[in-house]
């Protein structure tokens, strides 16, 4: 049953036939919603005049924070982001005033006929300009094992360096919208674009004043979302809900993508400093991480993707006394949010690079020094945070990939390459991933599913978790089809409601399908149970001849059969209406909570994840040095999915995940000018990898035979990983810049490695060899 069946609705996809809330249907007293936000940075309110734009024929509402009925806020963990701007704006691009009217065209009348006026204050646009006014979000975070200060004093060699790395922006194709349509009294049914159903639902609640219970959230499907919509896809629903209880009508607001760009936050940007003691065979001996994240004006994830980020500072390798401080900043810029990998990315760089100078300053090949730094199996297994790394499969990985990827042959071959030529440099890297799967706030690791089979034996499956294109609903399809032993066509997966299960996570962390497969099993194996134990009572009344127990009962092949006695058989579809005369409950609801996971957040110990998953890429690159211009010439992925519950799904989300990753580590720069304006807000200025971007020679494999115990049919979660399996294409163009100065100095990188990064970077280099060349080749007769 793990097999690669399509996406459920891959044919809908691709005839257009899949209905995204844009498509919807609505009558015609549906009303468009517009958003009006600020123009600054950081500005007082000094007043505002709506009266001119609510009498702007066609509209139907103009609210401001004091039309709203419940609470103003729609801070996710902490309270400190407002639904409408009060006396403040704290980003370009926060919402201010909502306006509702029959067409787009109205409400842009309306927004021309708003004045507010601003007293414009200074803003605070930088992690440096933050640091130096320490304006923080909340107090730093620590974890430490050892005493690294002293380890690194009496290391035989120590490194120091710093990092940026980069935002990034989602990119979903299908950007914030959600559309609210009134029902009886309080009632309101919203169709979001959210990856967190309930939580929109509450913030709906809490902004119109009235209780969850008046509130459902449906999501069919999102067209992606990547993180981008765990929280702020909040937004757009709250400012929609608002408009539509304001006019009793149907209201949708969908963001035109520039607004969507401004107006919603990015991968955290990182400014991250190390210092690193090693020994000659680069063997790291002590490590501090001092961790420096831009939160933007607002708390949101800001400190989860943190913890994540000092989490994944060790990656794939043993740091036997370390320590690592996360501080989050304060600043003019819309709250910085999820993003695939959440932090993760952000801390294995540094790591990443940190190994790749090690290696530099040994010439030493740094997979060798990867090698050397592995987790151990038996020892030198626990991380700095205090949690065994059980089922280690980085030996076993690296040996295949190694082999495979014909990395050694590629390095000689490379460096041939590089000898003959002068303005075409090529340059590899292997890099690992072990990445930690669970919520790091603990009680988040919970699901719940309702699982439905009506009287002609068809099933109806609803789970907490939401679609997004990852293919979540096939695995949930195939998981209660193989539990009940029938057919794929049998089982329909339901658009996510928050009427059917109550109290969801978001769908986030890579553990949608864990969670939800539990949750989905659960309910499968109560009605299993109920089923069996009905049949086995009818079949004993009806002929006493033998005994059948409710353990011997077997689902498989569309039949339910007495193991033991075989001829008391009866197809699925025809035990159902059987069970339903005999007034047997065919509905149940299943439920799952990840056990024995345990974390201390303050002391930062304890065992976070359930457990690890693991990947390696090999990536080869070819630079024009002088453009700057790279192109991928093959990649080498190996990816442990446990037993893969869809191995088609799976290798599209380790392939997609690796080309977003790409596009972080490579072309996509968000940049902001002086005055807190996002100046990279549409396709024009923000590059996203495009079909030409894809490596020429991709090589995706799945890591085989190696089950992932106690997870759903023995899988392991797979969105997220394969992410920062891209780090070995920024670290394969550092290693072909490198060979611009013959791999004799190395080179000053940062994140993203543009084409304006890497030229600068060959230019610092060219200089920093030629200033040292008259030393090193003094002439003979001078000696
Ligand atoms: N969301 C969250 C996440 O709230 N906690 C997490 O640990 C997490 N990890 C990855 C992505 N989203
Ligand atoms: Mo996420 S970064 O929504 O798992």
């Amino acid at each position: 049953m793990n097999r690669a069946v399509p996406h459920e609705s891959a044919a809908k996809h691709v005839t257009g036939e899949a209905v995204y809330i844009d498509d919807m249907l609505v009558n015609e007293q549906l009303l468009v919603g517009k958003v009006v936000y600020s123009p600054h940075a950081h500005a007082r309110i000094v007043s505002f005049d709506l009266e001119e734009a609510r009498n702007t024929p066609g509209v139907h509402a103009v609210l401001s924070y004091r039309d709203i009925p419940g609470h103003n806020q729609m801070g996710p963990v902490v309270k400190d982001e407002v639904c409408l701007a009060e006396h403040e704006v704290v980003c370009v691009g926060q919402a201010v005033v909502l306006i509702a009217a029959e067409t787009d065209e109205q409400c842009r009348e309306a927004e021309r006929k708003i004045k507010v006026q601003y007293e414009v204050l200074e803003p605070i646009l930088t992690i440096e300009q933050a640091i130096s006014a320490a304006s923080l979000l909340g107090p730093p975070a620590n974890m430490k094992r050892g005493e690294p200060d002293s380890s690194i004093r009496t290391s035989p060699h120590t490194i120091k360096g710093e990092l940026h790395t980069g935002a990034q922006e989602h990119w979903y194709l299908e950007s914030q919208v959600c559309l609210c349509v009134p029902g009886e009294h309080k009632e309101m049914n919203v169709f979001s674009s959210t990856q967190h159903p309930s939580e929109t639902q509450s913030l709906i609640a809490e902004v119109l004043g009235v209780g969850k219970n008046e509130v459902v959230v449906e999501v069919r499907r999102m067209g992606g979302a990547f993180g981008g919509k765990e929280t702020q896809g909040n937004h757009t629903a709250c400012w929609a809900a608002l408009l539509c209880n304001a006019t009793n009508r149907p209201v949708k607001i969908r963001l035109f993508r520039d607004d969507d760009m401004i107006m919603t936050g990015k991968r955290h940007r990182f400014l991250s400093n190390y210092e690193v003691g090693y020994d000659d065979e680069g063997r790291i001996l002590a490590a501090n991480f001092d961790l420096h994240s831009d939160g933007g004006c607002a708390t949101d994830l800001s400190f989860a993707i943190m913890q994540r980020a000092m989490l994944h500072v060790d990656n794939a390798y043993y740091i036997p006394d370390c320590s690592v401080s996360g501080t989050v900043y304060k600043t003019n810029l819309p709250s910085n949010t999820a993003f695939r990998g959440f932090g993760g990315p952000q801390g294995m760089a540094v790591i990443e690079q940190v190994i790749d100078r090690i290696a530099r300053a040994l010439h030493k090949d740094p997979a060798e020094v990867r090698h050397t730094n592995f987790y151990g199996m038996k020892d030198r297994n626990v991380t700095h945070y205090g949690q065994e790394v059980e089922n280690n499969r980085l030996f076993m990985m690296y040996d295949q990939i190694m082999k495979s990827s014909e990395y050694l042959q590629r390095c000689k071959a490379i460096a041939a390459f590089n000898q003959e030529s002068e303005f075409f440099k090529k340059g590899i890297a292997l890099t690992p991933v072990k990445f930690g799967i669970s919520f790091t706030t603990s009680f988040l690791n919970q699901a719940g599913a309702l699982v439905l089979i009506y009287k002609d034996g068809t099933i109806l499956v609803n789970h907490g978790g939401t679609e997004m294109g990852q293919g979540l609903h096939t695995k949930m399809q195939q998981v209660a089809a193989s539990e009940f032993g029938v057919s794929l066509d049998r089982v329909k997966v339901n658009a996510t409601n928050t009427s059917k299960v109550p109290n969801t996570s978001a769908t986030a962390a890579s553990a949608g399908a864990d969670l939800n497969g539990m949750a989905v099993k659960n309910a499968v194996d109560i009605l299993k149970g109920r089923i069996a134990e009905n049949l086995a009572q009818y079949w004993n009344e009806r002929d006493r001849l033998v005994t059948t127990r409710r353990d011997d009962i077997v689902f498989e092949n569309n039949t339910i059969t007495d193991s033991h006695y075989p001829k008391r058989n009866i197809s699925f579809a025809d035990a159902i209406p059987l069970l339903y005369l005999r007034q047997v409950q065919l509905s149940a609801s299943g439920f799952y909570k990840t056990p024995n996971i345990g974390w201390d957040k303050d002391k930062g110990w304890g065992k976070p994840f359930h457990y690890f998953a693991f990947g390696m890429a090999v990536t080869e690159v070819n630079l024009d040095i002088l453009t700057g211009h790279h192109n991928i010439i093959r990649t080498d992925i190996l990816h442990d999915v446990g037993d893969s519950l869809n191995a088609g799904i799976d290798i599209g989300q380790v392939e997609g995940g690796y080309i977003q990753g790409l596009g972080w580590v490579t072309t996509e720069e968000v940049k902001w000018d002086g005055e807190g304006n996002l100046m990279t807000h549409s396709p024009d200025t923000y590059k996203i990898p495009g079909v030409q971007d894809i490596p020429k020679d991709f090589r995706t494999e799945l890591l085989q035979n190696a089950p992932n115990p106690n997870t759903i049919r023995r899988s392991k979660a797979v969105a997220e990983p394969p992410l920062m399996l891209a780090l070995s294409a920024w670290l394969a163009i550092k290693d072909a810049v490198s060979a611009v100065g013959n791999h004799e100095l190395e080179p000053e990188f940062s994140l993203p490695a543009t084409n304006e990064v890497i030229l600068l970077s060959i230019e610092d280099l060219k200089r920093r060899k030629a200033e040292k060349t008259p030393a090193a080749t003094t002439p003979e007769f001078a000696k």
